[in-house]
């Protein structure tokens, strides 16, 4: 194979987890409870009753989480840290728990020993608890925003001299409109106003703290600082007029609400269209701050959804998603979430679109396949997973044409997960992992799909 067809020598590739689907120990070290505690604690909230609770029992069992990165030869691993871990109560007057400092600072003490480079996501949906009921959290504009930036400030001095790659919210469309808008996440409100406050929220807390890193860290400790959005791919059910609009309406909604602010320095008139005067207006002293506040583009994607337009859905924007085609056939294969099949060219197309549009460097920050019914199976059956390694061949396979052929710059690429783990209102039944998990035992065995990436990634970055 010619060098020109691998990914540059400095790619970094590697797996994705988050705070509370894999640390466990809720109640240990100082840490102060988050919304997702608090949630998973109501009846019916969790499909199959659980918590973060245990989880993989990552607080405890981090060493053998950093040797089974090792022993995939990955080169770098985004974990989230826990805010009310660091902060047990939230909040800029609120005391710092040394322990949980110290907790991260050994973790990441030991990746950076052993050769992984870590991707240090701030804010991945475990809010502390105390702060949504003090003053309703995301929807408190003036108070989420300092005591965000007061956290941030606090990891950047605490772990800047070893993080260089800083990401500070992870996935703001779950955030606002699965938990503020649907409610199947933390905190659980179900509301057609509060997702367009709590986004609008999220994109200036993100802002400011990039405002102070970039100010006082960035040069000193020579790192970047972005935000990672997610999105699926949209391609319209049929060409009619209809559909087409309807799709660059989804599109505008699910992720142009973010991108376009962020990247450009304005809501995309579709969006404005869709929610009129429910979406707040930044003013200019906070469009400055705004606009181009994301170093690269950190993009979570796992599949393509066929789009008509309907009356319905107005939290997507009156769009109807699905893998059926017009000939019955389905898009591709069918994973254990209804949301998710593999497609692997429509990742290809939203890379192409994503750097055509926003022109800044791309990391993957997750992709990944939970496969049928893998929960049910016995551990020989269920590591040896086909599925999800046709998924990574076809996913690798697209993001190799559009650096090589495209010309899209990617720069990172991370699966998630390296574990089976928490995965949120599914709890432990839907498993993502390249690792499985006993729950019982807390064992780790790799399976099949994480000898297949580590071989491709080998064979595929040039020297
Ligand atoms: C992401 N959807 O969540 C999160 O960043 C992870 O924590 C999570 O485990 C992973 O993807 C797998 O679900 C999503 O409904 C949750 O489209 C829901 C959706 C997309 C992403």
């Amino acid at each position: 194979m010619s060098s020109t067809s691998k990914l540059p020598h400095d790619f970094v590739w590697g797996y994705a987890t988050a705070s509370y689907q894999i640390e466990g120990s809720t109640d240990k070290g100082g840490r102060g409870p988050s919304i997702w505690d608090k949630f998973t604690s109501i009846p019916g909230t969790i499909s199959d009753g659980s918590s973060g609770e245990t989880a993989t029992d990552s607080y405890r069992l981090w060493k053998e989480d950093v040797a089974l990165l090792k022993s995939y030869g990955v080169k770098a691993y985004r974990f989230s840290i826990s805010w009310s871990r660091i902060i047990p109560k939230g909040g800029r007057n609120d005391p710092v728990n040394q322990e949980g400092v110290a907790h991260y600072r050994t973790f990441l003490e030991e990746l950076v020993k052993q050769g992984i480079i870590p991707f240090v996501t701030l804010y991945h949906w475990d809010l502390p608890q105390e702060l949504h009921e003090r003053y309703s959290g995301w929807l408190n504009k003036e108070e989420i925003i300092q005591d965000f930036v007061n956290y941030a400030k606090i990891c950047f001095d605490a772990f800047g001299d070893i993080v260089k790659n800083w990401i500070t919210h992870n996935e703001p469309y779950c955030i606002s409109i699965l938990g503020y808008g649907i409610g199947i996440f933390a905190p659980g409100h179900k509301s057609s106003t509060q997702p367009w406050i709590v986004s609008h929220n999220l994109i200036l807390a993100h802002a400011y703290a990039v405002q102070l890193y970039r100010k006082e860290y960035k040069e000193k400790q020579g790192g970047q600082i972005g935000i990672t959005l997610d999105c699926h791919w949209l391609l319209p059910y049929d060409d009619t007029p209809h559909n087409l609009e309807a799709t660059r309406r989804g599109i505008d909604l699910k992720l142009g609400r973010y991108a376009d602010p962020i990247y450009k320095g304005y809501y995309p008139e579709r969006v404005k269209k869709v929610l009129g005067d429910r979406l707040p207006e930044f003013t200019s002293d906070e469009i400055t701050v705004v606009k181009d506040s994301s170093d690269f583009f950190g993009l979570n994607t796992y599949t393509t959804q066929l789009v008509k337009d309907t009356q319905g859905d107005e939290l997507n924007g009156h769009v109807k998603m699905g893998h059926t085609k017009p000939d019955g056939t389905q898009l591709g294969n069918q994973s254990d979430l209804a949301w998710l099949q593999t497609y692997g060219p429509g990742f290809r197309s939203l890379l192409n679109y994503l750097w055509k549009t926003y022109e800044k460097p791309i990391y993957v920050t997750e992709n990944g396949f939970p496969v049928k019914g893998e929960n049910g199976l016995s551990l020989e059956e269920a590591i040896n997973d086909i599925d999800r390694q046709d998924y990574f061949a076809q996913y690798t396979k697209a993001l190799l044409e559009a650096v090589t052929e495209d010309g899209v710059d990617v720069k990172g690429y991370f699966g998630w997960s390296l574990l089976d783990n928490f995965e949120w209102a599914e709890g432990y039944k839907v498993r993502f992992g390249v690792t499985h998990v006993d729950y019982n035992t807390q064992k780790r065995t790799p399976k099949g799909s994480a000898a297949i990436l580590t071989k491709w990634f080998n064979e595929h970055i040039q020297e």
